[in-house]
C-alpha cells in the first residue's frame, strides 16, 4: 500500500476487518428469507454477461484534485468543506461524451458516485440541500442527464451510494474514520438511516428510470452498527425488483444482496488485506480497480495502467467468473483526461477482436493459473494464454470431446491432443504486443 489515500483507508480497513467478522454476526441477517424475483435473477444473468463496466468517482472533492478522501485526509472542518460546492461548475460535462467513451471501451454498464463519504448528493435531492442543484453554480442534475443518455445508448446505469457520511450530524455515533470536523456531539442514527438514506435511495430509484442497481460502500466505518439492512434492501427490491444490490462491505454476502464485489482484488484473493476470501458460488461476482492509482480525480497521479494491463485484468476477472469495474476520476470541469480516453479506446479496439471470448461467458471450466485462464460459452471453451512461453501447454481434462481448436485472432487451426488425463495444445507463437493468445476449443457434449 503505497499511496496516502490507500494507506489512509487501508489502515482502517485492516483494523476493522479483524473486528468485523466477530461483531457483524448480530446484524448479519439483513433481508432474511430473501427470494430474488425472476426479474432480479434475469438481471443477474445479464450482469454476468456484461463483464466490463466503467466506475466513475466524481464530486465536489474533484475540485481539489487530491482524490475523494481530501475532506478526511486534510482534516477539514465542515464550514471549510462547505465552500467547495461554490467552485464546482462542470461546464464541460457532457453525458453523451461520457457514455460514448464507455461504449467505445467495450463497457456495458456505468457505476457512478451519486454521493461519496462527504455526503454531497450529485443529484437533485429534496431530502437535503447538501446537493449539486442547491449548492453549486452549476444548478443542474448530471445524474439525470447521464441516466437519460444511458437509456438512449443502451448502457446500464448503477448508482454508487456511500452509507458512511462525514457531513451529516445524524451520522451518529460516528465511526472509525471520524475526526472532529465541527459536527455536534449528538445525532439521530435511526433518522439518518430511515429518513435520510432511505429517502435519497427512494429518489434515486424513482426519478431516474430503470436503474441497474445500488453499489453500497462505507459500512466498514461502523462494523458493529445496525444499518437497518433488511429495511433498506427490501425498499430497493420493492421499488425496482430488477435492481441489483452490490455491497462493497468486504465481508461474506448477506441475504438480500445480489452481487459480491471485491475491491482491487480478484475474487478470493486478498492482496489488499481487507477483502474476504469467501467467494459466493451463487451470486454474480465483480472486481473493481482504478485506471491510475486513484478513485477520485488526483492531479498528481500519473500511475496509469497500460491498455494491456486492463485487458489482462479483464481476462483474469472473466476467468474467475467475475466482471471488471474499471474506475476513472473525471476532472472538476466535467472533462475526462486524455490518458484515460486513449487507454479506454485501445481496450475497446482489443475487445472488438476478442469480445467473443469475454462477453456472455462464464469462468472455467479449467481453474485459473499463472499460465492463464479459461472462459466458456455454449459449446466453446476459450483458452486465454496470458503468461506461457513454451510451445506446448498441457491442461487438465474437460468434459466432452474437443472436435476442433483454432486461434481466435486469425482462425488458424491449432494442433491438440486429448485423452482422459487432459489435453495438450500447440500454442500459436505470440504476435507482437499480443496481450492474450486465445485458443477456441469446440466441444461436443459427451454422449
Ligand atoms: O473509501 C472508499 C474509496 O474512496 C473508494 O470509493 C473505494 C471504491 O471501491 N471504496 C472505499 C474504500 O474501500
Amino acid at each position: 500500500m503505497s499511496n496516502l489515500r490507500r494507506s489512509a483507508f487501508g489502515k482502517f480497513a485492516c483494523a476493522f476487518a479483524l473486528t468485523a467478522c466477530s461483531l457483524w454476526g448480530s446484524h448479519a441477517f439483513a433481508q432474511t428469507g430473501y427470494q430474488p424475483s425472476p426479474e432480479n435473477l434475469q438481471a443477474r444473468r445479464e450482469f454476468q454477461d456484461m463483464k466490463f463496466g466503467m466506475f466513475i468517482h466524481w464530486g465536489v472533492y474533484s475540485v481539489l484534485g487530491d482524490g475523494e478522501w481530501v475532506f478526511h485526509n486534510r482534516k477539514l472542518m465542515i464550514e471549510e468543506y462547505n465552500r467547495l460546492p461554490l467552485f464546482f461548475d462542470p461546464e464541460k460535462f457532457d453525458a453523451r461524451t461520457w457514455v460514448a467513451l464507455a461504449k467505445s471501451a467495450g463497457m456495458k454498464y456505468i457505476t457512478i458516485t451519486s454521493r461519496h463519504h462527504d455526503g454531497f448528493a450529485m443529484f437533485d435531492s429534496k431530502v437535503s440541500d447538501w446537493n449539486i442543484v442547491a449548492r453549486t453554480p452549476y444548478k443542474k442534475d448530471p445524474l439525470k442527464m447521464l441516466a437519460d443518455e444511458c437509456h438512449r445508448q443502451g448502457i446500464k446505469l448503477f448508482f454508487y451510494y456511500s452509507q458512511l457520511d462525514w457531513h451529516n450530524p445524524d451520522y451518529y455515533p460516528r465511526g472509525q474514520t471520524n475526526w472532529n470536523n465541527g459536527r455536534p456531539d449528538h445525532g439521530d442514527w435511526n433518522a439518518y438511516l430511515d429518513n435520510y438514506m432511505d429517502g435519497q435511495l427512494t429518489e434515486l430509484l424513482t426519478n431516474y428510470g430503470p436503474v441497474g442497481g445500488i453499489w453500497f460502500d462505507g459500512m466498514w466505518d461502523k462494523p458493529d452498527a445496525d444499518w437497518h439492512l433488511a429495511k433498506t434492501y427490501a425498499l430497493i427490491h420493492r421499488l425496482q425488483p430488477a435492481a441489483l444490490i452490490i455491497p462493497n462491505h468486504h465481508q461474506t454476502p448477506r441475504p438480500g444482496e445480489d452481487v459480491q464485489t471485491f475491491e482491487r482484488d480478484l475474487p478470493g484473493q486478498n492482496t489488499e488485506g481487507f477483502n474476504t476470501k469467501y467467494v459466493s458460488s451463487q451470486l454474480p461476482l465483480e472486481s473493481s480497480d482504478t485506471l491510475n492509482d486513484s478513485w477520485g480525480f488526483n492531479i498528481g497521479d500519473s500511475k496509469y495502467k497500460s491498455a494491456a494491463d486492463v485487458e489482462r485484468r479483464l481476462v483474469r476477472a472473466a476467468g474467475n467468473n467475475s466482471n471488471l469495474l474499471m474506475n476513472i476520476g473525471p476532472m472538476p470541469n466535467g472533462e475526462i483526461q486524455q490518458e484515460f480516453v486513449t487507454r479506454l479506446h485501445a481496450v475497446g479496439e482489443w475487445l472488438s477482436k476478442y469480445g467473443d471470448s469475454i462477453y456472455g461467458t462464464r469462468g472455467g471450466p479449467i481453474a485459473p493459473g499463472d499460465w492463464g485462464v479459461t472462459t466458456q460459452k455454449a459449446d466453446k471453451i476459450y483458452v486465454h494464454v496470458l503468461n506461457w512461453n513454451a510451445p506446448l501447454l498441457a491442461l487438465p481434462p474437460v468434459t466432452g470431446n474437443i472436435t476442433s481448436a483454432h486461434s481466435l485472432l486469425d482462425g488458424a487451426a491449432v494442433e491438440f491432443t486429448q485423452n482422459v488425463d487432459g489435453m495438450v495444445l500447440k500454442v500459436p507463437p505470440a504476435k507482437i504486443e499480443e496481450t492474450d493468445r486465445v485458443v477456441v476449443l469446440t466441444v461436443a457434449k459427451a454422449k
